[in-house]
């Protein structure tokens, strides 16, 4: 597969770097923590977006690796915004659901926080795919495992996967990040507009936090408000951003 040969030379070559969105909190605005996006700085195509490479990179022998470094990467970064955030700001990551199944997660990222000097309340996992729990069933322990360390778990995209539903209700999971499609039909469609609050009544039901994704207008945000949604990151408060473009908003803001 020429992609994934094209993927092992630019992660020898590190070609590839995080930008950050910041989340809010909805209710007041403050800034609570950041979600982590990768990009491949392309030597020739310029910078490309997770769309173009992500699926096949967490599907090859570097998918791990380069989950690992994200979130080391991510920790570093966290670590070098002490200054400017609030001493409960998460960095969110996004990780492939195989990443589970690995049996040295809880090891390797008590490491990367160890390595970095980072509480583990500090970091957020966000799991974007499905995770196969009848093949994988040490998964869920694993989860919990990392939860003991202060790490928290956050569904993407929910809404959109397959038997999201049962998914929820078997993995033990701290917050829902609630997908932008959803948002984009508020408030002209009454019935995204439906479905986002009930949404957020769902989750708190499940005793569960949260984050709406993609919040464009103020008019999301009324509904959030008016839904109790925990926090909001969308375009509304900064697209993602380097690391240096990101350390600026923290400074304008601070
Ligand atoms: O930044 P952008 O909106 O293009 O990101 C699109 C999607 O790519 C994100 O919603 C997320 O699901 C995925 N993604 C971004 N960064 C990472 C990463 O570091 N690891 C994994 N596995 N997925 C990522
Ligand atoms: O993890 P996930 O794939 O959900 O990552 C969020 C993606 O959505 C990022 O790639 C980011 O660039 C994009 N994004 C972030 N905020 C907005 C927004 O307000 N509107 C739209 N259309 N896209 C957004
Ligand atoms: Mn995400
Ligand atoms: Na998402």
């Amino acid at each position: 597969n020429p992609l994934e040969r094209s993927l092992i030379s630019a992660y020898l070559r590190d070609e590839f770097v995080l930008h950050y969105q910041p989340i809010v909190r909805v209710t007041d605005r403050k800034l609570v923590g950041a979600e982590a996006l990768i990009r491949w700085e392309h030597p020739e195509s310029g910078l490309l977006p997770p769309s173009r490479f992500i699926t096949t990179l967490c599907r090859s022998c570097l998918g791990k690796d380069v989950g690992y470094w994200v979130i080391r990467e991510a920790c570093k970064a966290r670590g070098g915004w002490s200054n400017l955030v609030d001493p409960n700001f998460k960095i969110s990551v996004n990780i492939c659901g195989r990443m589970f199944v690995d049996q040295y997660i809880v090891s390797r990222i008590q490491k990367i926080l160890q390595d970095t000097g980072t509480p583990g309340h500090f970091l957020e996992l966000e799991v974007t795919e499905r995770i196969d729990l009848d093949r994988a069933p040490h998964a869920i322990e694993n989860m919990r495992q990392l939860q003991e360390l202060g790490i928290s778990v956050a569904f993407d995209d929910f809404g959109t996967g397959f038997a999201s539903m049962k998914h929820l209700l078997d993995c033990p999971v701290d917050r829902i990040k609630i997908d932008r499609s959803f948002l984009s039909g508020v408030p002209n469609s009454a019935v995204h507009s439906t479905a986002c609050a009930h949404l957020i009544e769902l989750a708190h039901l499940l005793d569960m936090e949260v984050t709406a994704e993609g919040v464009e207008t103020e008019e999301q945000m009324k509904l959030l408000e008016s839904s109790g949604c925990t926090n909001a990151q969308g375009y509304l408060f900064s697209a993602p951003a380097g690391e240096d473009g990101f350390a600026d908003y923290l400074r304008e803001r601070h």
